[in-house]
């Protein structure tokens, strides 16, 4: 996809912001602190990536959607009417996004990486789940949830007890993720050996992950580097591109 900021805006990018999670409170703050990031971005921002996990749980059904949210989804539709791109990217958590968020905010969704080119700098951006070597059983989940049969027999059960279900999954899992790694696995970071097999087969400029949950920027060989967004559980953390440099910042930091 070619991306033409012209020489003064920027494109931004930021993941996992797991809206919902740990409790309404927390949520709500955090809601309000990436509505003054995108109230930021607003200012000058050509396009606007949203790259997965912006819901801690997210399933469209045909008439209805999750409660919740509002202020955040106000902000969207704020910045389409604007004439910003929005782009939204599924998530693990959220990747049941049935055309919402298209009629909605006019956005683009994707489930699977993107390749950019804006203005000649090469970029590969997606959520990042079920990329690189191992992690076998989040592989095989994701066949069944992306399983159209699964979707529909899910669909069918009341949001009451589907979403009860749902909330339950993700604490659980949450649990075993905060038990293992939030800390820089070294040379067996899956996602940059991914990039680093990417590379050997194409070239880019940048490789842009979510999902990993760390805030990472790295070299992929000489050329090419690999920026993690990190969450805003805790990190706040996005990546900006401006003059043909993406730089992970901070946002309030
Ligand atoms: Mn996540």
């Amino acid at each position: 996809m070619k991306l033409n900021p012209g020489a003064t805006k920027k494109i931004y990018f930021a993941s996992d912001f797991h809206l919902g999670i740990p409790s309404p409170e927390k949520s709500r703050e955090r809601e309000l602190k990436i509505i003054r990031w995108l109230d930021e971005c607003k200012k000058d921002a050509h396009a606007i990536f949203l790259v997965g996990d912006l819901f801690d749980f997210w399933f469209e059904y045909k008439t209805t959607i999750p409660k919740g949210f509002s202020r955040f989804q106000g902000k969207l539709a704020e910045i389409a009417d604007a004439g910003i791109e929005l782009h939204v990217f599924t998530g693990n958590h959220d990747l049941w996004m049935f055309g919402y968020f298209e009629q909605e905010f006019n956005a683009k969704v994707y489930t699977d990486s993107v390749e950019l080119d804006i203005n000649g700098t090469s970029v590969l951006v997606g959520h990042g789940d079920g990329l690189g070597p191992g992690d076998k059983g989040y592989k095989f989940l994701k066949k069944v949830f992306t399983n159209n049969f699964f979707q529909w027999c899910f669909h069918w059960l009341h949001p009451n007890v589907g979403i009860g279900l749902a909330n339950f999954w993700s604490g659980r899992s949450r649990a075993q993720a905060n038990n293992t790694e939030q800390r820089f696995l070294g040379e067996e970071e899956w996602l940059w050996a991914y990039c680093k097999e990417q590379e050997k087969e194409k070239h880019r400029d940048y490789y842009i992950f979510g999902h990993r949950h760390l805030p990472l920027d790295l070299e992929v060989g000489d050329k090419s580097k690999y920026i993690n967004l990190g969450e805003w559980l805790s990190s706040y953390t996005y990546a900006v591109y401006a003059e043909g440099q993406i730089e992970l910042k901070t946002f309030e930091g």
